[in-house]
């Protein structure tokens, strides 16, 4: 017998693992490379996202978790023909990265309402571009499996390389309400100066073919070349989007006239809020991950940007959400949470989460989370988390140790048993 499906959407937040460190990975990446060999503080890097996914549930919003990976991941090492305490410093700290913690770029979501079979469709990003991030698809996989298992849900492995896919990172969603049909718009690089284009359009059309989208509700967008130059390694480090509202910068798309074009004669009811360059610079709006918000719809209506604090801090930028928010559109609440920790690692508010829009009763509950399970997560960090991890310590044994039993640690608390050696 079937039942009145209750599509919501759902911010999945990556728990930040035990392993987070600061060995500088991602070119292309600013806050990475700048920070690279700095002491990192795993602990209060989870802390941290405990918080912000306690923001969002203040707001009424419904929140679920990805778990750590098992770091070092040793399978990878053994592909490779060594293992940990073998491996040269650089497979060292491209096995132990927790870089999974940003799960925007875990997958490539697509809501039911928008796929011709009326699945909800999920595809693991390959993430081939980035060493280090190249084999996080195998657990996520696996994970995504675990939390999605329910026919409702088509989850797809990866598409293969060389065709880079970075997940939702890379994909906007426009709708008049998230559980109806919508647009979706996949943004990808062709060139980025000095840096690399991580997303490849092949990939994008691939994922778009794979979920079974209707070609008329789909865009494929170039990001522009002087948004990735200027370290914007995911379109959404410039661009944002929920329901009817796209927020972006005036210099994240290669063609914008035509992508507004287009977006407005696929989705007429769209609101493109703009941002010109000449009151935020490409450089401002990088550094203060602006567009790194969470762009969330509130319960009562409304609009809210969950944003970093180093938005805060950056005058044009402050000055420019609070005119914002002054006028009558449609964002009206700004929250600021403190994710320094993944900020340093060029990761806001928004690369900490991957959207689902679906009814919370098909998901594996153990991957949904309320305050009371949020406090079981937090002790667990608080007994096993290291409290820091200097670079050059990365190749400890015992540092290794102790992330491992952590871990497991966690997935015991949480009763996930089955990705421990997932
Ligand atoms: O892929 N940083 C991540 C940050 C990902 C942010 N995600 C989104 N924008 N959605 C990356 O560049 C740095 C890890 C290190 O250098 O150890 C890192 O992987």
């Amino acid at each position: 017998m079937s039942r009145a499906e209750t599509r919501i959407e759902i911010n999945f937040d990556g728990i930040i693992g035990p392993s987070h460190n600061y060995a500088g990975l991602s070119p292309g990446n600013l806050a990475a490379t700048k920070n690279r060999g700095l002491s990192s503080h795993p602990r209060a890097a989870a802390l941290q996202g405990i918080a912000k996914m306690r923001t969002n549930i203040a707001l009424g919003l419904t929140q679920g978790i990805f778990l750590p990976q098992a770091r070092p991941d040793h399978r990878w090492l053994e592909s490779l023909a060594t293992g940990f305490a073998d491996a040269a410093p650089h497979l060292q700290a491209q096995a132990l990265s927790a870089s999974s913690m940003w799960a925007a770029n875990a997958a490539t979501v697509s809501p039911a309402p928008d796929a011709a079979d009326g699945k909800c469709h999920l595809t693991v990003a390959n993430l081939v571009t980035m060493p280090h991030r190249s084999h996080e698809w195998r657990e996520t996989l696996a994970q995504l499996r675990l939390a999605f298992a329910d026919p409702a849900f088509a989850v797809h492995p990866p598409v293969p390389a060389p065709f880079g896919d970075e997940g939702a990172a890379n994909h906007m969603r426009l709708t008049p309400a998230h559980g109806e049909a919508g647009v979706e718009v996949f943004v990808y690089g062709i060139s980025g100066g000095p840096f690399p284009a991580r997303q490849h359009v092949e990939a994008s059309a691939a994922v778009a073919r794979h979920h079974r989208l209707d070609p008329a509700r789909t865009l494929f967008v170039q990001q522009s070349e002087a948004a990735i130059a200027a370290g914007a390694f995911h379109n959404d480090v410039v661009a944002v989007a929920n329901e009817h509202v796209l927020f972006a910068h005036e210099l994240a798309f290669a063609d914008k006239q035509r992508f507004y074009a287009d977006l407005r004669a696929a989705f007429p009811g769209v609101e493109i809020i703009e941002v010109p360059a000449a009151r935020i610079s490409l450089a401002d709006a990088i550094a203060s991950y602006l567009f790194n918000a969470q762009l969330v719809t509130l319960p009562e209506g409304g609009m809210a940007l969950i944003l970093p604090g180093e938005a805060r801090e950056t005058p044009a930028v402050w000055e420019w959400l609070q005119e914002l928010v002054a006028g009558n559109g449609p964002i009206r609440r700004l929250e600021i949470v403190d994710v320094r920790q993944s900020m340093a690692n060029g990761g806001g508010p928004a690369c900490l989460r991957l959207r689902v829009v679906a009814d919370p009763a098909r998901i594996d509950s153990r991957f949904l989370v309320d305050n009371d399970r949020l406090d079981a997560i937090a002790r667990v960090v608080e007994q096993h988390w290291p409290e820091a991890i200097p670079q050059d310590e990365i190749g400890d044994p015992a540092l290794i140790a102790h992330v491992e039993t952590a871990r497991r640690a966690l997935l015991e608390t949480l009763d996930i048993v089955e990705l421990i050696d997932s």
